[in-house]
């Protein structure tokens, strides 16, 4: 078990109805207490956190959540009355025993509140975004945090002096320049070896003029790069008719929220004053004199290292456009549009309680706020509040995290995964903690504006993080239906969601359908697909509209199969219809090779387990010959990729590069993945099951947690990101299958 290190003790989480915020030295359980917590913060402090927040990238990037769960562990009793059944079967002991500790340990990492926390970081994008805006509004954090988020990104540099976009990604030059300019933000000396190295990367990969168009944004605000640099983002777009394809409220949500502020700050060419840090740093990060570039040449210049998708002809076309505009926009226009743009984003802040939808907007709304609001406004404050959401501390150091959580999306898994046989009736009480969050979570209003800007309905839905952030996910409310609909079958807990709250969140997986049959994230997809020409990203692909995903469909696939179960007679047609376009969809989606592609985790081996799940239980609606010949195809894959060991391990590469990349070793959230969908498919291979259970067995560790191993999550085909809990919830899920598929018992 990982020892804690007397500095990891100082830091807590504080947990409120899935609030998380670490808090440093906190005198009590309190979070609002905590928000800003200037602790007084000595040289032996600074010493010791060095000392104790080593980190070796090396051995592997994801760090496994040690302080968190270390005291989670010393902290939390547990609920577990020891009982313990016994087989004649020895394999089936074995398996009985691994969960028991799999699931007494995880079990002990849940909050009173009923979620599991956990670390979510991995881009490493996101930290320097709240780093700069804390600067602009010279609003620093306490020096325990700087301190902390310090030996964060040391920690994450590469031995060659760079850093990636993602933990795990080889150096670019959007990680590097953003790293670098964040430790000079943090206080870091440019004497430091370490900074040294990094400016001599930056200055032998072509200097700063080559950082993806994001990270010209966050240049620019900071006076590090000029405005003129940059394409135009054309507020006036805004202004447009809405039934135009081009109009920001049919882009995928996540791009619209981020390009909404960032449009904003271009539109006031908001821009720190030059100070002696600015005017240093521009000799630190360019590889030519700051005073002598041309300006206007940079805007489509970026550093090869960091390229993933190209600018299309239209782009180029319409970027010509745009910027010719800007020489000469009318000026009453483009007040208009800043209005329209600030009245839209404070929508948002209000909608999601400040918290914003993702990590990026939270960064730039705070900018706009104390740009429009001022400092001391009521409005700024509470965004600097919600700051302290994103941050998590590991063994690493403090990052900030990828959201605000992901609290129930986590319970729901790890409910379903529990139930997947009698074993997980072990531990009632968590199994009735976790229901209770569950039924908190569900979002049962709407904002007044809600209409207004564009949101899809969402009373009945469920997050992926928590119902105060406000944003309600397709598949995330299919999972946390599936969940309650799992501990309502079991029978023996007291159940307080009510049919009608099941028919609303029914009733909302039905609105999540797309044309094609298949389900989207957030919101339906609104324009068509030629809209990705214009993804102005350079990092990251299909950004633009809301796509349907082979994951997002499987899950409300199955939820909908279970409502068909428990409810056979509500919207009866109308869920016969939608299963049924669910699953061709599905079919559609499954690659020649006989797996789906994964879109939200690494990779094949996700997505296929998900494919296969929503046809075994599709069963009656979809031709039987073409089912059976999909799942064949499925199995034969997964089977073809089954490594020496009996495991399966796939490199975060699979997702960017969109081809099954197998890992130097096999890695244990592959391998219950694959079981997962092997054992559903009742594949005709058992000792492929059979080595790859006992395998799982083999690597848990004793305490019952499983090792850390390669990153598991990733979006937009190209950032990765840490699903912590991912370790603990898909290999209890396999065995659990496992048991009650093969349990024999007295
Ligand atoms: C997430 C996290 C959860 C994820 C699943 C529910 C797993 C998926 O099935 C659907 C998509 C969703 C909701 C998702 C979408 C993209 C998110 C929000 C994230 C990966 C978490 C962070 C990411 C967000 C876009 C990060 C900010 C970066 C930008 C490029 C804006």
């Amino acid at each position: 078990m990982a020892q804690q290190k007397s500095s990891w003790n100082q830091w807590k989480l504080l947990t409120k109805n899935g609030r998380q915020v670490w808090a440093y030295k906190p005198s009590s359980k309190d979070i609002d207490a905590h928000l800003d917590n200037s602790a007084d913060f000595s040289e032996q402090e600074r010493l010791a956190f060095n000392n104790d927040f080593t980190f070796d990238r090396g051995a592997t990037p994801s760090s496994a959540d040690k302080v968190f769960r270390a005291q989670a562990v010393a902290e939390n009793g547990s609920t577990y009355k020891g009982e313990h059944p016994q087989s004649d079967d020895p394999q089936t002991q074995a398996v009985i025993d691994s969960l028991i500790k799999g699931m007494h340990y995880f079990s002990q990492l849940q909050s009173e509140e009923g979620h599991w926390a956990g670390d979510y970081g991995g881009p490493l994008f996101l930290l320097p975004g709240l780093l700069i805006a804390s600067y602009i509004t010279e609003t620093p954090f306490p020096d325990a945090h700087r301190e902390m988020m310090k030996i964060y990104l040391f920690n994450h540099q590469h031995a060659d002096g760079g850093w990636g976009m993602h933990i795990e990604g080889q150096p670019t030059m959007f990680g590097t320049v953003m790293q670098y300019v964040s430790l000079r933000i943090l206080g870091a000396s440019k004497e430091d070896p370490r900074l040294q190295k990094a400016s001599q990367w930056i200055k032998e990969n072509g200097g700063a003029t080559g950082i993806p168009s994001w990270g010209k944004f966050y240049l620019s605000v900071l006076n590090l790069y000029d405005w003129n640099g940059f394409n135009s983002l054309f507020p006036e777009m805004w202004l447009f008719p809405k039934w135009l394809p081009v109009h920001p409220s049919n882009y995928w949500c996540h791009t619209r929220l981020v390009y909404l502020p960032m449009a904003y700050c271009y539109a006031e060419r908001i821009t720190v004053p030059e100070n002696a840090l600015i005017l240093s740093l521009r000799e630190e990060i360019y590889a030519e004199d700051f005073a002598s570039i041309d300006w206007a040449k940079q805007r489509d210049y970026v550093c090869e290292k960091d390229c993933y998708t190209t600018q299309s002809p239209i782009l180029k076309w319409m970027n010509l456009f745009t910027n010719g505009y800007e020489k000469v926009r009318p000026q009453w226009l483009r007040k208009k549009s800043t209005e329209y743009l600030l009245k839209y984003l404070q929508a948002d802040d209000l909608q999601t309680d400040y918290l914003n939808i993702g990590p990026v907007s939270k960064a730039i709304n705070s900018i706009c706020t104390w740009h429009s609001e001022g400092k001391e406004s009521p409005a700024f404050k509470k965004h600097v509040a919600r700051w302290y959401d994103y941050l998590w501390v590991a063994e690493d150091g403090m990052k900030m995290s990828g959201y605000n959580g992901s609290q129930l999306w986590d319970v729901a898994f790890t409910t379903r995964a529990m139930l997947a046989s009698d074993l997980g009736l072990l531990f009632p009480e968590v199994i009735n903690k976790s229901y209770q969050f569950i039924d908190n979570m569900q979002i049962m209003a709407e904002h007044e504006s809600h209409a207004e800007f564009f949101r899809h309905p969402m009373i009945g839905s469920w997050p992926f993080s928590t119902a105060e952030q406000g944003w309600p996910v397709a598949d995330c409310t299919a999972e946390g239906l599936g969940a309650t609909l799992a501990v309502h079958k079991a029978g023996i807990f007291k159940t307080t969601i009510s049919d009608e709250r099941i028919k609303l969140a029914v009733d909302i997986i039905l609105s999540y359908q797309n044309k094609n049959g298949g389900w989207p994230t957030y919101e339906l997809s609104r324009a068509p697909e030629w809209l990705e020409k214009l993804n102005p990203s350079e990092v990251f692909a299909d950004i633009m509209i809301d796509y349907s995903w082979t994951e997002c469909s499987s899950a409300c696939v199955v939820a909908l199969l279970e409502i068909k179960e428990l409810y056979p007679d509500y919207k009866d047609l109308q869920i016969d219809t939608a299963i049924k376009r669910g699953l061709q969809f599905i079919v559609k989606q499954q690659k020649q090779d006989g797996s789906w592609y994964g879109g939200w985790a690494v990779c094949f081996t996700y997505a296929t387990w998900f494919g296969i799940e929503a046809l075994v239980q599709g069963k009656e609606y979809i031709d039987a010959d073409l089912r059976q010949t999909c799942l064949d195809k499925a199995c034969d894959f997964l089977l073809s990729k089954q490594m020496p060991d009996g495991g399966w391990g796939e490199t975060y590469e699979s997702c960017a590069k969109m081809v099954y990349t197998q890992a130097a070793a096999s890695q244990v959230v592959n391998k219950a993945w694959a079981l997962l969908g092997l054992q559903a498919a009742s594949a005709s291979s058992k000792d492929a099951i059979q080595s790859g259970i006992d395998l799982l067995l083999q690597r848990q560790l004793d305490n019952g947690d499983w090792a850390q191993e390669n990153i598991s999550g990733v979006f937009n085909y190209n950032c990765m990101i840490t699903y912590s809990s991912y370790r603990n919830i898909f290999p209890i899920w396999a065995l659990n299958r496992y048991y009650q598929d093969n349990a024999i018992k007295i």
